[in-house]
């Protein structure tokens, strides 16, 4: 119950701000007005009995005797796999609109993402009934990718602002807004691109993949707008994928896509400024104007219609070509559109990208050899994306016991079938908007007879020195296993001798919330090598992902760390949100400046700081996993008049990641700030170009708290860091 004191449902501020009382409507009369904030009516539900009850139990340890009544078989998403033999995976990747069942909820009208591989079912697929994730890619290490993105969403279904800001400095303007009882409520102070906004455009983010940030690679500066009616692509879309070469630039582009692109841009500026002056309002930014000045300047336009050929290549490191090679293990995409990813997420548009290794000795090899599962994973394999949904930014659907329903691949608490004794690879991915995932997974150890053992982490193997020391499970590393939005974790899972029902529960919540059920059931197995392989059988580090040297007298450390998570003391006096910033602004907000530049295979350490009483903010950067150097977790003396710092600092064997959790700082009673403290050592070999890093608490994100990052060749550092920037208008 304690942790109900100092973190109240603090993933997403407005949840947190408005706990239940007030609700707020949208007002009917424009479609500038988006989002209702506050809880669902009967949402806040708290059985208090229930709660005392859990209360009673040791910590985290749920009966045995669960009930699992009416819970649905567990199943993984569908599956876009790729062509081994073509070494490329083709898909399309389809956002579109639908109505849907939400379980426990009833039906919403949301944005989604359907897929399918055009070269086996070329009339895509058909949503629904229910709400899901995107279909699960599986690629290999060397693949090329081959997604054509498409947004059909249909916006007269939404309510939908502008992708850009007025002109004419209106404050707000360009911001979804809200009104409680007539009342101005949203956006108040939040300021434009730094507010929810533009939510029916679109883009792909294909997170933990080590590509180009750049042109057709994992590019979320590219904002795609929705059309419902398209022109067929099909041809100019193989035409580029066939071409034998990833094209580097807007110019390598086929004709017909650049030159229908812009003249689709011209005829969308021009709807949205009649829409503009129906509603009384001043037209927004030229979206064409925009994408010819970056033409004009060498670079990408940003500001495409309907359609985005995302091609790119996962780098085989035994290739010889590359400095770093892709990670094999559990990945996975998202939308990534500033001002938009929270609702995003909440609509469920994201899904696992599951990338295999090739090697024999490989991560996939090695776990398949020992458990003689062939050259697939077949049923053994469980492929869990957990996710939160809602229609709009109003935080966590709120589930039957008080806290946010977690789905499990869109289904309520479903049940995962073992054997007595069976073992299975579990991957998680919280694909959440920013909520934790503290699974119960000790005391499943301790008191069920369950046994785990973590095999990576974020989609990144773990040394044999970690896979023997479990630093996660064995609580080694601060706060033990504890997903934040955005992080994975793959786990070989021993079902236990005695059939029963057991609960997979969320430890983050008071009580515990049941996330899934693990029904074992049948006749006994036992695996012909043991539980699980030795630490001396498991896979050893490609030469890529063994420990970066410490950073030397000729490595340019970087100017812009620390990378600050920062909050005013000051909230908005109208809705009460917090000011969020890293060092000290929000994104963009003093236009277009390259926050943190590095130069191309530079090798850096950066201190992740988090200024805030809380919550922990998940730093995360794309194109590059960093390894976890040291923990700095403060904690305040008795007296309050100081803090003292708990250190973990591992001597080797440092954890890739790609999504940390910066501790929460402390304050004394003088006001003296103990920050909590991350450092992360990182080094940028193979691709140059702008990208960013954020909080994945996406709210967060969406509001202000985001860099924008670039890698420049080293002999052009940093005199090519600033200069020719994506902006929002
Ligand atoms: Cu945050």
């Amino acid at each position: 119950m304690k942790r109900l004191d100092v973190r109240v449902r603090n993933s997403n501020d407005l949840a947190a701000v408005h706990p239940g009382t007030q609700l707020f409507t949208v007002d009917a009369s424009s479609r500038l007005n988006s989002y209702r904030i506050g809880p669902k009516a009967g949402g806040f539900a708290v059985s208090i009995a229930l709660a005392t009850l859990l209360v009673m139990l040791p910590g985290g340890i749920l009966p045995a005797r669960a009930q699992n009544l009416g819970s649905p078989a567990f199943a993984n998403p569908s599956e876009i796999d790729d062509h081994p033999s073509e070494k490329r995976l083709v898909g399309v990747i389809e956002m579109t609109d639908a109505t849907l069942q939400v379980p426990n909820t009833g039906t919403e009208t949301l944005r989604l993402f359907v897929g399918w591989d055009p070269t086996k079912s070329p009339n895509g697929l058909t949503p629904g009934p229910g709400v899901a994730p995107g279909p699960t890619l599986r690629a290999h290490v060397g693949d090329l990718i081959e997604i054509t993105f498409l947004n059909k969403v249909d916006d007269s279904k939404f309510p939908y602002t502008f992708d850009t800001n007025s002109p004419l400095g209106f404050s707000g303007f360009g911001c979804d807004s809200v009104s409680n009882g007539g009342q101005p409520y949203y956006p108040s102070q939040d300021k434009f691109p730094n507010c929810f906004h533009g939510s029916s455009t679109a883009n792909l983010h294909f997170h933990g993949t080590h590509t180009s940030p750049d042109g057709l690679g994992d590019n979320v500066l590219v904002q795609i707008v929705p059309q419902v009616n398209q022109p067929n692509w099909t041809s100019t879309f193989n035409k580029i994928y066939s071409s034998g070469k990833i094209p580097q630039h807007w110019s390598d582009l086929p004709d017909d896509y650049r030159k229908k692109q812009l003249l689709m841009v011209g005829e969308y500026d021009k709807t949205q400024a009649a829409n503009a002056k129906k509603n009384g309002l001043p037209a927004p930014a030229s979206l064409l104007a925009a994408d010819k000045e970056a033409i004009a300047a060498g670079g990408w336009p940003q500001y495409l219609i309907g359609a985005f050929p995302n091609f790119f290549e996962l780098p085989d490191y035994s290739s010889g070509s590359y400095g770093a090679g892709q990670a094999p293990g559990t990945h996975w995409y998202h939308a990534h559109k500033h001002g938009s990813t929270s609702l995003h997420m909440l609509n469920g548009m994201s899904g696992a990208f599951i990338i295999e290794s090739t090697d024999t000795g490989g991560y996939d090899q090695v776990i398949r050899k020992f458990y003689s599962w062939g050259d697939s994973y077949g049923p053994h394999e469980k492929v869990i994306v957990l996710q939160e949904y809602d229609s709009v930014v109003n935080a966590e659907r709120v589930g039957p016991n008080g806290n946010e329903q977690m789905l499990v691949n869109g289904q309520a608490t479903p049940t995962i079938t073992m054997a007595p004794g069976e073992v299975q690879l579990w991957r998680i991915v919280n694909a959440t908007a920013g909520d934790n995932f503290i699974p119960n997974l000790q005391a499943l150890q301790s008191a069920n007879g369950f046994a785990f053992r973590q095999t990576a982490q974020d989609g990144v193997q773990f040394s044999p020195n970690n896979y023997g020391s479990q630093p996660y499970l064995n609580g080694v590393v601060p706060g033990g296993m504890n997903l934040s939005g955005g992080n994975r974790a793959d786990l070989l899972v021993q079902a236990p001798t005695k059939p029963g029902v057991y609960t997979v529960t969320n430890t983050e919540n008071s009580p515990a919330t049941t996330i899934f059920f693990v029904s074992v059931t049948g006749s006994q197995v036992t695996p012909p090598n043991g539980a699980f392989p030795g630490q001396s059988q498991w896979a050893t580090m490609p030469k890529y992902l063994q420990d970066l040297p410490a950073p030397g007298p000729n490595d340019i450390p970087n100017p812009g760390s620390p990378v600050r998570f920062q909050q005013w003391a000051k909230t908005d006096p109208v809705n009460g949100l917090p000011h969020l910033m890293i060092n000290n602004k929000q994104f963009e907000e003093t236009g277009p400046i390259i926050d943190q530049c590095m130069p191309s295979n530079g090798l850096q350490d950066w201190v992740l700081e988090n200024d805030t009483s809380g919550p922990a903010h998940p730093f995360h950067i794309h194109v590059n996993p960093f390894q976890i150097v040291e923990i700095d977790t403060p904690s305040l003396n008795a007296d309050k008049t100081a803090a003292t710092y708990n250190k973990y600092t591992p001597s080797s064997d440092y954890i890739w990641q790609d999504v940390i959790a910066i501790p929460v700082g402390v304050t004394t009673t003088d006001g003296t700030l103990y920050p909590g403290k991350v450092v992360i050592r990182q080094r940028y070999p193979d691709f140059t170009g702008t990208f960013v890093l954020h909080c994945h608490i996406l709210p967060h994100e969406d509001r202000g708290m985001m860099q924008l990052v670039r890698i420049v060749p080293a002999n052009m550092y940093p005199k090519a860091c600033q200069g020719n920037i994506p902006q929002h208008h």
